[in-house]
């Protein structure tokens, strides 16, 4: 043992440790040691989720979910390091019970037309693409008023990493199973550009952000516009109050893919999770190239770059990262890689 690791071993006992044992470790030239890149196929998780519930009450989970584990974080119910993501299943006339926690969410509705989560009071329908917004510390259950055979299956992304990094974590029962609904008009007001002047907004007014909606629009402005080389013509779900992300914690887009191979590669600092809606195609991200169709889930890790490569006709994608975080923090960083321009050959 050298002298220099001898006196390593010795401060280590008086809780102290040589930076110069770390360095390099700590401050790294670039990210590296997140979420894996994986590829989760909808049909095979729903099975499982099925099966789930004939084995599990819903009283009993509290909530009946698939947890959608990054197999580089395992233990760590993450799907990259700062985020969750889970399929929950609420089928004909069960109660997800009331409670509120300072984690918040988004939820996806990825089947079944019948469904509803109660947010502070307000009962908000859940459509197949849809995006229901969980504020952090906000009353929640959810339902579904459909008939004996309408389960009903969504993503639910959370920033529990997050919060636990934190130690940040409060979460209360609601005094009864679920809560009175009143209509309340506020979150319509908001879609439409309005605000009620008498009434503080704790956090983003707007409860749901309805599919076919947002599809018509982006398709609208997709006609007029050229499509980012690798992710296609975007938009960013937004909180009209701020004009920011649609939480603190999390941002989350809707993407236009047109078909075939992107014209680039692309990467940023937040690992995202990608959730194809509609159409199908491939994603080649890390030297490993994954066919993904609608309502499959994939996470491709941060600073990896990646292309994708779309199947006859367009594909419509959902993404959820925490870019909001890194944003304010300012942390975040992007690159584009285009493809070079096709070379006349000349011939
Ligand atoms: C939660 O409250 C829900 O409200 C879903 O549906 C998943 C995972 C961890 C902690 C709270 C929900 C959750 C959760």
């Amino acid at each position: 043992m050298s002298t220099l690791d001898r006196f390593s071993a010795s401060v280590a006992d008086d809780g102290l440790v040589p930076l110069w044992d770390r360095f390099k470790d700590l401050v790294r030239p670039e990210p590296a040691g997140g979420a894996a890149a994986h590829h989760w196929r909808y049909d095979t998780a729903r099975e499982h989720l099925k099966l789930a519930g004939e084995l599990i009450s819903v009283e009993q989970a509290e909530r009946r979910v698939l947890i959608l584990e990054n197999p580089a974080l395992p233990g760590t119910s993450s799907i990259t390091r700062t985020l969750y993501a889970g399929l929950q299943l609420v089928r004909p006339g069960e109660i997800a019970p009331a409670h509120r926690h300072t984690q918040s969410a988004l939820r996806l509705i990825l089947e079944g037309e019948s469904a509803y989560s109660t947010v502070e009071g307000e009962k908000i329908g859940m459509g197949f693409g849809d995006v229901v917004v969980t504020p952090p510390w906000s009353w929640h259950d959810h339902g579904n008023d459909g008939a004996p055979a309408e389960d009903t299956v969504w993503l639910d992304a959370l920033d529990i990493p997050t919060v636990a990094f934190y130690d940040t974590s409060f979460m209360e029962q609601f005094p009864s199973r679920n809560q009175e609904s009143e209509p309340d008009g506020r979150a319509g007001l908001w879609a439409v550009g309005l605000k009620p002047t008498d009434r503080p907004q704790r956090s983003n007014p707007v409860a749901t952000y309805p599919y076919a909606d947002a599809l018509k629009r982006l398709e609208q402005f997709a006609a007029h516009h050229v499509p980012h080389p690798v992710r296609g013509w975007e938009a960013e779900y937004i909180d009209p109050s701020t004009g920011g992300p649609i939480l603190k914690t999390m941002s989350a887009f809707l993407s236009l893919l047109p078909a075939g191979p992107g014209k680039g590669s692309y990467r940023s600092t937040d690992a995202t999770v990608f959730v194809p809606i509609e159409g199908s195609g491939s994603t080649t991200v890390g030297g490993t190239t994954f066919d993904w169709g609608p309502r499959d889930v994939l996470v491709l890790p941060a600073w990896t770059p990646y292309r994708h490569n779309v199947d006859d006709g367009a594909a419509v994608v959902f993404s959820y990262s925490d870019r909001a975080a890194q944003t304010a923090l300012g942390l975040w960083r992007e690159a584009t890689t285009a493809d070079a321009a096709p070379i006349d050959s000349g011939a």
